[in-house]
């Protein structure tokens, strides 16, 4: 067995280095290491040896599988670098060629709107103030002026978290927390953007949209103060050729109360499809704020005077834009968002 462990020896060897390829080496591991491999086959005869030879031919015959395991490693090692070396030699890389550029995002339509509302009426002196979006029943209704058991309360079936808590219907409440804070202080020149929460879903109507609410209260002020203020602003939104008018309405927390009306955008007032004929779209309700508001939050009504108004921005976006499905704003189709 000593004499065929040498000759296994031996001819291991030679394969080996004559074997060039990875297959080749592959090849001479099964010859030799493989299950039916020469030096295997050895190795598995050692049980039929006596005590005293198998320790000795035992080491001899794992010197040969050390040898040969070794060596077949090493030449992969060798030819794994020799076919990198070749890749480097014969292909090359254009370290001229532009980087892929990184996908980059961008601002939501609405908060593009948002911001230019923004903009507008801090040029006029607004302050912008935010708030919270669960908030007290006695902010959101009671304080102005919406008692328990108005109609106004079912128009905008609530998301009540207990009897006394609810998500805000719109964002007047946070102009009830700021006239608090400043009074008896004047003027209060503040505009509230948020989300606001209505039980409404469909394609004009989101559960979940967003406002801004304008307010000022000052030793006096007029209607035609809320007018001019609010015909600046449709002249930086929708254009300097915009003429706006007031139409008598209702809010229980404003009186007198109007809808105001832009000159339509699309036919500048002949009518058309985009207004329906009329020549106008709505887009704000106002008014003068109620003398009850007023008494609530500590001012006197007979020396304090306001006026406020309120705005969807879906739907703001939506004439500027040009967009006749709200939802399209909440999908966050990225098709749809990056045309803005
Ligand atoms: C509107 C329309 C009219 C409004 C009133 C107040 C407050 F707190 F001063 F009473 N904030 N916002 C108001 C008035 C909101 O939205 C359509």
């Amino acid at each position: 067995m000593e004499q065929e462990i040498a000759k296994i020896r031996e001819e291991a060897l030679k394969d080996l280095s004559a074997a060039n390829t990875m297959e080749a080496l592959q090849e001479v591991r099964l010859k030799y290491l493989g299950k039916k491999g020469a030096l295997t086959r050895v190795l598995r005869g050692m049980g039929g040896l006596s005590p005293e030879e198998r320790p000795r031919l035992g080491q001899l015959a794992n010197e040969v599988r050390v040898l040969l395991e070794n060596g077949i490693e090493r030449m992969l090692e060798d030819l794994s670098r020799q076919e990198q070396m070749r890749q480097l030699a014969t292909e090359s890389v254009d370290v001229t060629l532009p980087g892929r550029p990184a996908p980059r995002g961008h601002q939501h339509p609405l908060t593009t709107v948002l911001r230019e509302i923004e903009r507008i009426f801090a040029s006029m002196g607004f302050e912008v103030a935010e708030g919270p979006e669960v908030e007290w029943d006695y902010y959101n209704f009671e304080a102005l002026n919406i008692p328990k058991g108005h109609p106004a309360r079912d128009m905008q079936d609530s998301f009540y978290i207990t009897d006394e808590m609810l998500l805000r219907t719109h964002t007047s409440p946070m102009q009830v927390r700021t006239m608090e804070k400043t009074v008896p202080r004047l003027p209060v020149r503040v505009i509230v953007p948020g989300k606001v929460y209505r039980r409404d879903d469909d394609a004009t109507h989101s559960p979940m949209f967003h406002q801004v609410e304008g307010l000022l209260v000052d030793q006096r002020c007029t209607l035609g103060d809320l007018k001019g203020v609010l015909l600046a602003f449709a002249r930086q939104m929708f254009g300097p050729d915009r003429e706006i008018r007031m139409r008598p309405s209702f809010f229980p927390f404003t009186e007198p109360s109007a809808e105001v009306d832009i000159s339509c955008i699309n036919c500048g007032g002949e009518g058309c499809r985009v207004c329906s004929g009329t020549g106008w779209l709505e887009i704000l309700g106002s008014g003068m704020v109620h003398p009850r508001v007023l008494a609530n939050v500590g001012y006197d009504p007979e020396t304090a005077v306001g006026f406020a108004f309120g705005m969807g921005v879906e739907r703001v976006a939506m004439l500027k834009y040009g967009i006749n499905d709200l939802r399209l704003f909440f999908d966050n189709d990225v098709r749809f968002l990056h045309q803005f």
